[in-house]
């Protein structure tokens, strides 16, 4: 007898029966397929009313895309001093909680979920996009970026390296925008621990250079994290908290001397406290996924909740990553900017629109609610 030869994965599984369009169930939120759509900035919140969110656009924009079973919030700053970009909303103020809330109810009138992302940027700013405050971080150690501001491009100034008051003051603002997030009617939350931002300038020794209870040892380094995540956590439950996290990516300047170490400490912390999911971006953002420091498969092993993927997925990989048990759900970004049916399309194995990067952050409609969907 011949035993069946064994297939990829992809090739042998028919899309519609594929594990990545079936149900599944993210810590306490259900979700009706494991196609997740990824955080993404699109600066088309109103500045001028205090950076609301909520304008038609921004409903049609999120509601043409609730084919997702999961639907990440582009990245939401929780202060004012937490605004790195121009016209990103925030989720602070009693007006944003307002603006929130049409988008909130779209996506579930469309049968989806969606999660708020609270973000604060620590140093990736300049006075004028945080209304005159200097950037805050955990040390004074200034990143080679630039900010986008009114009157141009600037270098980020040094930032204000935190007191141990103010840090906690921060915790409090995060604490304060997972309250709102639930009041704006979302499912949870996903903490903004990637990509150079605060959290990371915390967890990372290129950006902290304390050498008090929140820099030094790994401990320490995860210190902030960590009460952020508590913090979340008590106001919307473990069950419906995430956090999004990018070990290895070089994005804003940012760097660690030993990411095993730091990560592989965070992961068995968060494993201790039952959160939903990490999402992790498996390489540089955006970029190449192959480089060395961090051991993504142990990380998975290491945490019982899912484990959602990230970067550069593209149909097969994506089908393959759930169908093998690598991860439970995959997300993706610029596919879904070009592709508000992107689940249809891979189901079907359909063409996908190509992402227009000139029109990523600029304002109005273009580029961000015409992408056409298939014909039905
Ligand atoms: C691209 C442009 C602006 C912000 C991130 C929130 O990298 C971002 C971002 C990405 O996480």
């Amino acid at each position: 007898m011949n035993a069946p030869l064994p297939q990829p994965v992809a090739q042998a599984t028919e899309a519609a029966t594929a594990r990545l369009f079936q149900p599944g169930r993210l810590g306490d939120i259900e979700i009706a397929n494991r196609v997740v759509m990824a955080p993404l900035t699109r600066s088309r919140a109103d500045e001028a009313a205090g950076d609301v969110p909520g304008s038609a656009m921004n409903v049609e924009y999120y509601r043409q895309r609730s084919g997702a079973g999961l639907i990440i919030s582009e990245g939401t700053q929780v202060a004012p001093a937490g605004k790195g970009y121009r016209a990103t909303p925030g989720i602070y103020s009693d007006a944003q909680v307002e603006g929130w809330k049409p988008i909130t109810r779209a996506v579930h009138a469309a049968g989806s979920k969606i999660v708020a992302q609270i973000w604060h940027v620590g140093r990736i700013t300049h006075p004028e996009l945080t209304g005159g405050a200097q950037p805050v971080a955990p040390s004074a150690v200034r990143p080679n970026v630039v900010a986008y501001t009114h009157s141009g491009k600037h270098e980020v100034p040094v930032p204000h390296a935190l007191s141990t008051a103010e840090i906690a003051e921060v915790v409090a603002q995060y604490r304060r925008g997972a309250a709102n997030a639930l009041r704006a009617g979302f499912d949870g939350v996903e903490i903004h621990g990637a990509n150079g931002y605060l959290i990371d300038q915390f967890l990372r020794d290129g950006a902290n250079r304390r050498d008090d209870a929140y820099g030094g040892s790994v401990e320490n380094r995860v210190r902030f994290a960590l009460e952020v995540v508590d913090a979340v956590i008590a106001e919307v439950g473990a069950g419906r908290t995430g956090i999004r996290l990018s070990p290895l990516t070089p994005f804003n300047d940012l760097s660690d001397s030993d990411p095993q170490a730091v990560f592989g400490h965070l992961v068995r912390e968060l494993d201790k406290r039952g959160i939903a999911f990490i999402h992790w971006i498996e390489g540089a953002t955006g970029g190449p996924r192959d480089l060395p420091g961090f051991d993504f498969a142990a990380a998975r092993q290491a945490f019982r909740g899912a484990y959602i993927a990230n970067n550069g997925y593209d149909r097969t990989m994506a089908i393959d990553a759930v169908e093998s048990g690598r991860a439970d759900a995959v997300a993706f970004g610029r596919l879904f900017i070009a592709n508000p049916d992107l689940v249809t399309r891979l189901k079907r194995g359909a063409a996908l629109n190509t992402p227009n990067p000139q029109t990523f952050y600029t304002p109005g409609p273009v580029g961000y609610t015409d992408y056409p969907a298939l014909a039905a």
